[in-house]
């Protein structure tokens, strides 16, 4: 354990007066599950995801005078979502590998953010390269073990068609490429990678070798993805904390879910 590490007690106590008084804020970076948020399309022989449904059960009326709920139906992978190892055929036999088994410590962490926002302005198949998490590093530091690592695009910022930006070649969006993720994985041992866009490889992934190199990857190595991810750029480059809590579908390959990130607030400094 770090030798300036404070007693458990005391650091829970602190972190709660923290959140009470402000000092530590609390960030969403989930959207809202809505039908009209686009979901994934893959090419016409494959099956396909399902929008987020809710249909109304009642409404404080003769279906039940006092109460109003909804069933509500959708892929596990819509809207901002959870990716687990049995997502993918490389972690079909990883061990806890579905959203149930996942032990919860798995679910929170300390968060890396590439600021990759310029460059995705700039060209939608935008590459996250070993180049630029080495630039990333020579500023910030190496990135820790058991970390998340955020790709900022402002992705989360386009709305409609313009968010998939389907062409008649497939999806055009940002991603990493394959040495990438391995770079990530093999080299710094990562928790787990996070985009804004619907997947956590590129639009134009399915061409790289392996095909989707970050689910390839990721999930043959145990680790998890995050996705539809909003509000990247009210993180820091360092210092957050990332909660990420998928439900508990027994063998689920995914969830949707509220991503929240803990971070020093800027006024209390
Ligand atoms: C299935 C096939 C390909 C991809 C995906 C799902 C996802 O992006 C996902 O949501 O996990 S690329
Ligand atoms: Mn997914």
């Amino acid at each position: 354990m770090n030798v300036h590490a404070q007693k458990p007690a005391a650091l829970i106590g602190d972190l709660a007066l923290a959140l009470a008084s402000g000092a530590v804020e609390v960030i969403d970076l989930t959207h809202t599950l809505d039908p009209d948020f686009p979901v994934i399309v893959l090419p016409p022989e494959f099956g396909q995801c399902a929008r987020f449904r809710m249909e109304e059960i009642s409404a404080y009326d003769h279906r039940g005078p006092a109460w109003k709920w909804h069933n509500f139906t959708c892929c596990e992978h819509t809207g901002t979502h959870f990716d687990a190892p049995s997502h993918w055929i490389s972690g079909r036999d990883v061990p806890n590998g579905s959203v149930d088994e996942i032990p919860a410590e798995r679910f929170i962490g300390p968060v890396c953010v590439i600021d990759c926002s310029a460059g995705a302005k700039a060209n939608e198949d935008f590459e996250l390269t070993p180049q630029i998490i080495e630039a990333w590093e020579a500023e910030h530091g190496r990135i820790p073990a058991e970390s998340w690592v955020l790709m900022r695009t402002d992705w989360s910022k386009r709305r409609g068609a313009e968010y998939l930006n389907m062409r008649e070649d497939g999806a055009h969006s940002p991603g990493p490429t394959p040495e990438t993720v391995k770079l990530l994985v093999d080299g710094r041992g990562i928790r787990g990678f996070g985009t804004e866009t619907v997947g956590t490889d590129a639009g134009q992934g399915a061409h790289y070798t392996p095909p989707y190199p970050a689910h390839f990857f990721l999930h043959g190595a145990g680790r998890y993805g995050l996705q539809c991810l909003n509000n990247l750029d009210r993180l820091p480059p360092t210092g957050a904390m990332l909660i990420a809590t998928p439900l508990k579908i027994r063998n689920g390959t995914g969830s949707p879910l509220r991503v929240i990130a803990l971070v020093p607030s800027k006024d209390a400094q």
